[in-house]
């Protein structure tokens, strides 16, 4: 007779484990040659089993774990991507001794293995949140998928410190001192280290990294009441997406992914690196990253090179003839428009590295040292010349680099053939005259210092009352471009006691002001500042540090007690709004189409350089057309830049302002609802103001025209039904309008006000769009603009959630401190502001150079 005693205890255990049920037992085997073998997780959401080289790059097997049954998912390979590659009758084995084995099934050689035997495995499984674990018989982890990635995490798997994502020369790993997200190239070249501002505040012990089910990577600590959000998918909380994922691709970018119900495939919703060109040796050694239509291109510098391998154009060039044959035939080529980047990078502090010197000396000086085997100019005024002594060279080309680079060669220069197309050689031919003008206005500028320098010192040489200023005014110090400092009274003599006020703007008013050399300037008395005197001085030695013909230039400043004063040249025609929303009796100052589409190319041009390309990186955070400023010829220059780090958050005159400003109509929709400020915020503004620029009209603006819709939703209505001539302004006069240019610059302002700030262009695209460089889609509704009217100081609810598809139950995105005031206005603190500036630019612009 049966003891009932251990028939009932079986049946519990039954029981008990039926819900991790699928068991994988000790002895089993996946063949690659037999698609039907398979382990699955109790549910079947993943599955474990051999697979293709996803890439089809190669005709190699993996063993990998799969989602949905999906082959071009795997969410971990045995092995990784790299290492794990198999033979067509491969298989993995789970050994009776614990360990789990890939072997190739020709030679029957090892391809990988877990390394777990003699450990006590008694079982193992996959579960349904995609973890495979080896488990010891009172079910403890021996060890599991999910604590030895390969690249890619899942929802409820967590990311510590002590782990490591890799896909070929490239890995991903958390800082252990910042929790840091950082992307390594050779494991020893950061080229994106980015994570919270919150190094001070918090002491990290056990940093864990996940992506939530919802799309938000965030992360978590023992000393943290909750996890803190550290980046957005552009589709967060969409209710439809079942799968997200976190994947350091091989192209060496890290970025999340949304596999949508029955859509099949997977597409981006975020990316580490957003310039895939700032990915450190993404064209290997001495290849040459630029963009086509389509996405980068990797090519060699001239044809004095060739690639290494003619069928992968990422593995980088060889130079034809060696350098070390040639005494005394090498000669430098030319690359326009790129910076070479190398590990390590110079170091300002030799000046045998790094040295301020023209074009042509640092070409020259290049060729007779050694070794130097190029070198990289900049012409940001900073006149900085960069020697490159690496073994490893990635260079960088985009129209929209204000430097040149130079490579050392043997021989001729061969360039690379140009990519002849009919609107190249328009942009040639423009480009040419820019050139006439900039030396034209460059030689008599330089004329003008000379004879008003002379005549100057002519004039004062013997006033003992101008002998202490003199020094402020010596060439030299203009020419370095530092900031000429200023009293209150020589700035109260200057503006003739501050009587003639040129404007208003959100950080104080602008009053006309002669300096003592006669040059009329623009003078800011900037309002609600309590930062202290060196903070002070540290901003305006940014902001001096930004040179670039499209911003306006800042002469000096003045801190004194508590005035805070900049002194900026001076704009003869004003700001950008009194040519656009101009009534009929001002008709003279109706702009034509060629003045408006420099201007939108040269504001692009200038927001550019802020967040790209200058030293210190600034988000604008208030583009609007009262900030673009035009020179007597009617060039556009972006002005009150890096202010916006300059203001005190606790004050309320400020906020007042600012959500004055917000009603406008050109503050991104994240303002709103207090996410992330970032460059992409800069990019929403330029959107509505190149709206503007094409139909001169507010882009809030409500009339019965429009039927009584905000004019940007109108103006979208209108270009999807094709009526795109509704929109521009009907003061242009047919004939001189380019309609392709128009039709460029609509579509290129409806993809920079999409709502979610990833989907919107960066400021380099949007310069290479509106050139006709790169092509434009068609650009989806832009959903930020449905509803609209935001009035008054406070903004209701139902406004807020109009701007964005945050659902009611997704926690609300924080950062670690931003203050939690009420009111819509706490989300413009400045630690946003400076977190955007710094952790998203800095980052990345300054890892390689
Ligand atoms: C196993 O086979 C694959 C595909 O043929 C091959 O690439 C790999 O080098 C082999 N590995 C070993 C260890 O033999
Ligand atoms: C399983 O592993 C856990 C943790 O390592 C250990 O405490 C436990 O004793 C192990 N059980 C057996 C049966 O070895
Ligand atoms: C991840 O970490 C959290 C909190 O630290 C923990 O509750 C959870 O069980 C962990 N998940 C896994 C799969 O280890
Ligand atoms: C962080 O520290 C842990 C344990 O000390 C170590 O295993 C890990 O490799 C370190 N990670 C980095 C990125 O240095
Ligand atoms: C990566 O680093 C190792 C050791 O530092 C070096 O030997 C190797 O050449 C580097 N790889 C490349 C592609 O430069
Ligand atoms: C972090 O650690 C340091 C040194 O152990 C300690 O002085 C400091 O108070 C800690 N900070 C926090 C926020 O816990
Ligand atoms: C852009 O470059 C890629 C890679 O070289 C190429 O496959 C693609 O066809 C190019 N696109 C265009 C429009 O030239
Ligand atoms: C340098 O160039 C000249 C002319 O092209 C050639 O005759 C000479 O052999 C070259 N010298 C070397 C060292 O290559
Ligand atoms: C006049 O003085 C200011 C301040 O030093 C300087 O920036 C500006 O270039 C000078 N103008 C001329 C024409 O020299
Ligand atoms: C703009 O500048 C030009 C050149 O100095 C001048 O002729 C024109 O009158 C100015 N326009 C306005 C509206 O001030
Ligand atoms: C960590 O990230 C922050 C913010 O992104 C950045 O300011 C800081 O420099 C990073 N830390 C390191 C060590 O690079
Ligand atoms: C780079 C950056 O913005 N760092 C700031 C982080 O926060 C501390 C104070 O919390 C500031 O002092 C740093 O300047």
């Amino acid at each position: 007779m049966l003891n009932p005693l251990p028939f009932f205890l079986l049946f519990i255990t039954a029981k008990s484990f039926s819900t991790v049920a699928a068991d994988v037992q000790l002895g089993s085997t996946l063949s690659a040659s037999d698609p039907n073998s398979k382990w699955t997780s109790p549910s079947q959401t993943f599955t474990f089993t051999f697979i293709t080289d996803p890439s089809g790059a190669s005709s190699a097997h993996f063993a990998a774990i799969i989602y949905d049954n999906s082959p071009n998912i795997p969410i971990w390979i045995a092995g990784g991507s790299d290492l794990g590659a198999a033979d067509s009758t491969a298989t993995l084995r789970l050994l009776s001794n614990g360990n789990l084995e890939l072997r190739n099934g020709s030679s029957n050689s090892l391809v990988w293995q877990s390394s777990t035997s003699g450990r006590g495995t008694a079982s193992a499984s996959l579960d349904d949140s995609g973890n495979f674990a080896l488990r010891n018989a009172t079910r403890s982890d021996i060890w599991s998928t999910f604590d030895n990635p390969t690249d890619t995490i899942v929802p409820s798997q967590n990311f510590t410190r002590n782990h490591v994502l890799r896909n070929g020369i490239y890995s991903f790993r958390l800082s252990n001192s910042t929790g840091n997200l950082t992307l390594l190239w050779n494991e020893s070249i950061f080229y994106y280290n980015s994570g919270l501002n919150s190094s001070a505040t918090v002491n990290w012990t056990s940093p864990s990294l996940t992506i939530s089910p919802i799309g938000i990577i965030t992360l978590s600590d023992l000393h943290l009441s909750g996890p803190l959000s550290l980046a957005y998918s552009s589709d967060y909380a969409d209710a439809t997406i079942v799968l997200r994922f976190v994947k350091l691709d091989n192209d060496g970018n890290l970025r999340i992914y949304s596999f949508g119900k029955g859509s099949g495939s997977k597409t981006v919703t975020w990316s580490a690196v957003s310039d895939q060109c700032r990915v450190f040796g993404y064209c290997g050694n001495l290849g040459i990253c630029g963009y086509n239509e389509t996405g980068p291109v990797c090519s060699c510098p001239s044809q004095n090179f060739e690639p290494v391998d003619q069928r992968d154009s990422r593995k980088g060039c060889k130079i034809k003839v060696d350098l070390q044959n040639c005494q005394g035939n090498g000669t430098m080529m030319q690359l326009d428009h790129t910076v070479l980047l190398t590990y390590p990078p110079e170091s300002v502090a030799d000046n045998t590295q790094v040295f301020s010197t023209g074009f042509q000396a640092c070409k020259s000086n290049c060729l007779v040292t050694n070794p130097c085997l190029g070198s990289t100019s900049l012409a940001d005024g900073t006149g900085f010349c960069y020697q490159k002594t690496s073994n490893f060279i990635s260079g960088y080309q985009s129209p929209a680099l204000p430097s040149t680079s130079f490579f050392k060669i043997c021989g001729q220069p061969e360039p690379n053939p140009p990519v002849l197309s009919a609107d190249n050689v328009k942009r040639d031919g423009w480009r040419l005259k820019a050139w006439i003008v900039v030396v034209v206005v460059l030689v008599t500028i330089l004329g003008l210092i000379l004879v008003e320098g002379s005549t100057w010192w002519w004039c004062f040489r013997d006033s003992p009352k101008f002998g202490g200023m003199s020094a402020q005014y010596a060439l030299l110090e203009y020419a370095s471009g530092a900031p000429v400092q200023f009293s209150y009274k020589e700035l109260q003599r200057t503006t003739k006691g501050f009587k003639e006020k040129l404007g208003a703007g959100g950080f104080g008013a602008v009053y006309k002001g002669v300096l003592a050399n006669r040059t009329v300037a623009a003078v800011k008395q900037l309002e609600g500042i309590e930062q202290g005197e060196k903070q002070f001085r540290m901003e305006v030695a940014t902001i001096s540090s930004t040179h670039h013909l499209n911003l306006v230039r800042l002469i000096g400043f003045c801190s004194e007690g508590r005035h805070r004063l900049l002194v900026y040249e001076f704009m003869k025609n004003g700001s950008l709004d009194n040519f656009l929303f101009t009534t009929e009796e001002h008709s003279g100052k109706i702009l034509s189409w060629e003045s408006r589409y420099n201007i939108a190319l040269g504001t692009a041009r200038g927001i550019t350089y802020l967040h790209e390309e200058c030293r210190d990186c600034i988000v604008h955070c208030d583009i609007k057309p009262e900030n673009i400023l035009l020179d007597e010829n009617y060039n556009a220059k972006v002005s009150d830049f890096g202010l916006a780090k300059l203001i005190n958050p606790k004050d309320h005159r400020y906020r007042t302002l600012t959500s004055v400003r917000g009603t406008r109509g050109y503050l991104a929709p994240e303002w709103l609802a207090n996410l992330p400020i970032t460059s992409k915020s800069d990019v929403y503004s330029f959107g509505m103001v190149l709206l503007e620029i094409v139909s001169g009209k507010r882009n809030f603006e409500v009339s019965a025209e429009t039927n009584n819709k905000k004019f940007s939703l109108w103006a979208y209505e209108e270009f999807d039904k094709g009526n795109t001539e509704a929109i521009f302004d009907k003061q242009l006069s047919k004939n001189e309008i380019d309609i392709e240019q128009v039709m460029r610059a609509i579509q290129v302002s409806f993809w920079c006000i999409q709502e979610q700030p990833s989907q919107r262009p960066v400021m380099g695209k949007v310069v290479q769009m509106l050139e006709g460089i790169t092509d434009i889609g068609k650009p989806p509704i832009p959903k930020g603009v449905t509803d609209g009217s935001v009035s008054g100081t406070s903004i209701n609810a139902s406004s807020i959630s109009a701007f964005s598809t945050i659902a009611p139950s997704a926690p609300a995105p924080s950062s670690s401190s931003s203050v939690q005031t009420p009111g819509i206005l706490s989300s413009v603190s400045a630690r946003n502001t400076e977190r955007a500036s710094s952790s998203l630019l800095q980052s990345e612009a300054k890892s390689a150079l």
